[in-house]
């Protein structure tokens, strides 16, 4: 996905050996339950690794709002109409929550968005897929919305103080957003045929890629032991993905439509869904860069950024204006 990996200087988790005296002291608080907060001393590499997943996760609420806007003009009615536009404006907010997040890290909104440009930073897999019909928008509130809130709850209690405070609107308004999809595979479902296949196919799109969306399988996954060790992730890649279908499927059957996966099975021993292979080849592909709606994303922010500068500059020079005539008086 036009990205680099973000050198956080620590690959290993540490022992308490190996920490300095103010890196212990800093372990002991997180392993208390305290929250971190913006002055307080942190690990440089604390503070990276929040700014890449913090600004990641800002950048993907932001392009998120992309594939949505697609069926803004195409809503079936005035009320979906309302509704999709009420929930495309929270995915603003809750990335404007996220940058200033970010930047109680030290970073500023100018250098995160020039890195999103730019295709350094990273943004969620998931909104590089196209939507190609009406129960996209569906699809996408049940089980991406679904999706990041399973992600998103334990969040709420990560270490770090901006970003827990910010994750709890955030997921109040998610579950919001993810009710307001499913509302609408239940009509397509009770629809006609026709209307119920547009319901099934939009399942057999986004399944897949909402399973990616937790990301790379724990063993694979290079910054988990080390986020886990400061309470910034509470659970496993694969243990959030496993949530995501247990609580799935059954809302799938509910709705009579077929997941598309041969392997998926109920588990007596576990009492989970046992589930088939993820294709990661496919994955590392969009985070590559090469995913159907990669390069037409980037291209759809840099130009929305760049139509505002005339209103961002418009800001300055009242701002300037009105300290003169202060200065003045
Ligand atoms: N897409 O070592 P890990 C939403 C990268 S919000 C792209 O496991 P980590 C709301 C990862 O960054 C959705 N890249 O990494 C909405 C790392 O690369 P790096 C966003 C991915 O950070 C709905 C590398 O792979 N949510 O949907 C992805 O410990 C509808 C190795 O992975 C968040 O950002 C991916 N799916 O765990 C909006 C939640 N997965 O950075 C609009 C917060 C992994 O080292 C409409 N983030 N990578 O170069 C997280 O919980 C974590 O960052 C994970 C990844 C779980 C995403």
């Amino acid at each position: 996905m036009y990205a680099q990996l973000v050198e956080t200087g620590l690959k290993n988790v540490r022992s308490a050996d190996e920490m300095s005296e103010e890196e212990r002291a800093f372990q002991a608080r997180i392993d208390d339950g305290v929250k971190i907060e913006p002055k307080d001393w942190m690990p440089d590499a604390y503070r990276k690794t929040l700014i890449r997943q913090v600004s990641q996760h800002a950048h993907s609420e932001i392009v998120g709002q992309l594939p949505e806007a697609n069926w803004v003009t195409r809503a079936p009615t005035l009320e979906r109409k309302a509704v999709l536009l009420a929930k495309i404006q929270d995915e603003a907010g809750h990335g404007l929550y996220l940058y200033s997040a970010a930047e109680t890290l030290g970073v500023t909104r100018d250098q995160l968005l020039a890195d999103l440009h730019s295709g350094k930073a990273k943004y969620s897999s998931i909104f590089n897929y196209p939507t190609l019909s009406w129960a996209d928008m569906g699809a996408i509130g049940w089980l991406v919305d679904g999706s990041a809130i399973i992600n998103q709850i334990p969040l709420c209690r990560c270490s770090y103080g901006p970003y827990a405070r910010a994750m709890v609107r955030v997921c109040k308004e998610e579950s919001f957003h993810a009710r307001q999809g499913y509302d609408i595979m239940m009509s397509l479902c009770k629809g006609t045929p026709e209307q119920k296949q547009m319901a099934q196919d939009a399942l057999n799109r986004w399944w897949w890629p909402s399973l990616m969306m937790f990301g790379p399988s724990d063993a694979a996954s290079v910054n988990s032991a080390q986020s886990a060790q400061w309470r910034i992730k509470l659970f496993s890649n694969d243990e959030l993905r496993q949530r995501m279908v247990d609580q799935t499927v059954p809302q799938a059957e509910y709705l009579g439509l077929t997941v598309p996966d041969p392997d998926l099975k109920w588990n007596e021993e576990t009492g989970r869904y046992d589930f088939g292979a993820i294709d990661w080849e496919e994955f590392h592909n969009v985070l590559r860069g090469n995913g159907p709606c990669n390069r037409e994303r980037l291209q759809t922010r840099k130009k929305a950024y760049d139509d505002g500068a005339w209103f961002r500059d418009a800001l300055v020079a009242h701002a300037d204006k009105k300290q003169t005539a202060q200065a003045a008086a």
